[in-house]
């Protein structure tokens, strides 16, 4: 905290009424969707009044949003970062404009920390982990991997590949033949799973970083001639209504769970930050995983 704009901006409008600058990544996956939506309908709810960019996962558009934001002087600015880097020159232009900034979903990989008030987001290390843990426990012997990695640089691909690969370590015979980005989309991810079975005669597990690009996968699989979630089983990360499906009709083996709905918590830690009081360095959010069995009780009450 600290660094806050007690009684709010300039920009707050005349009715009190919270003015919040929100810098989405785009609307690449079934995940951003769910976070977009989680984030207006919160805005709405907590009677903040929200201006909303997609910047159709480009850093510079991510960019020209914040720094329009500290024009506009907004009360408070929050952003997924699209990739973890490139961000310390616009966050020193709102550190000195004032005006505090909240991480959401993604880091940023900044050395000073007193650029952004908090990071709420998962621990996508953790994500990863739970992933390789759940193939070191339900394989023996050799294993061939491919992995989807969501877009290059940023924070959820390099850490859910980073916690991946620390539990499987244990099982030297489970190996990543083949690894590349999908850039989180499901075209993406098909693109690339067409590209691993040319050139991977026996593949055994798809790691998709998140459920589009495991959708993706599903496709290319099926156009081989092959069953997914038998012939090649997939694990990914999200937990989105189309991955759970996929899930629950035995398409996909194991899911970890990304929790979107980060809006509510998003606009409490804005209250807090723009009335100038303290509040946690990072927030991480509440996530499980799911199996075959466990996809197809939750499915009736999944919000997204
Ligand atoms: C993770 C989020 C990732 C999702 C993808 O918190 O940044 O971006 O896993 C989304 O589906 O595209």
């Amino acid at each position: 905290g600290g660094s806050a704009n007690p009684g709010g901006g300039a920009g707050g409008q005349d009715d009190g009424k919270l003015v919040m600058g929100f810098a989405q990544v785009g609307a690449e996956s079934g995940w951003r969707t769910a976070n977009t939506k989680s984030v207006q309908e919160s805005a709405t709810a907590a009677g903040v009044e929200l201006k909303f960019s997609d910047a159709q996962q480009k850093q510079e558009n991510q960019l020209k949003a914040i720094r329009s934001f500290i024009q506009q002087k907004v009360d408070v600015i929050a952003f997924s970062p699209v990739v973890e880097t490139g961000w310390d020159a616009v966050l020193l232009e709102a550190k000195r404009a004032n005006i505090p900034v909240i991480l959401t979903d993604r880091a940023v990989d900044s050395e000073d920390d007193t650029l952004y008030e908090t990071f709420l987001g998962s621990d996508f290390v953790e994500e990863g982990k739970k992933a390789g843990q759940w193939l070191v426990d339900n394989t023996q012997g050799a294993v061939n991997v491919v992995e989807l990695q969501g877009t290059t640089g940023a924070a959820p691909a390099i850490d859910r590949k980073e916690g991946f690969e620390s539990v499987i370590a244990a099982r030297p015979d489970i190996k990543i033949v083949a690894t590349q980005s999908g850039d989180f989309t499901r075209a993406g991810g098909k693109q690339v799973m067409e590209a691993f079975l040319k050139s991977n005669p026996d593949i055994d597990v798809v790691y998709a970083h998140n459920d589009d690009m495991g959708l993706g996968a599903i496709e290319a699989i099926k156009a081989a001639g092959k069953k997914p979630g038998t012939d090649i089983k997939i694990i990914t990360v999200d937990a989105v209504k189309d991955g759970m499906t996929a899930l629950a009709n035995g398409e996909i083996n194991f899911i970890v769970e990304c929790n979107p709905l980060l809006g509510p918590q998003l606009m409490e830690l804005a209250k807090k930050v723009v009335a100038g009081e303290e509040v946690p360095k990072r927030v991480v959010t509440e996530e499980t995983t799911f199996t075959q069995e466990q996809a197809k009780a939750a499915l009736p009450e999944r919000k997204y």
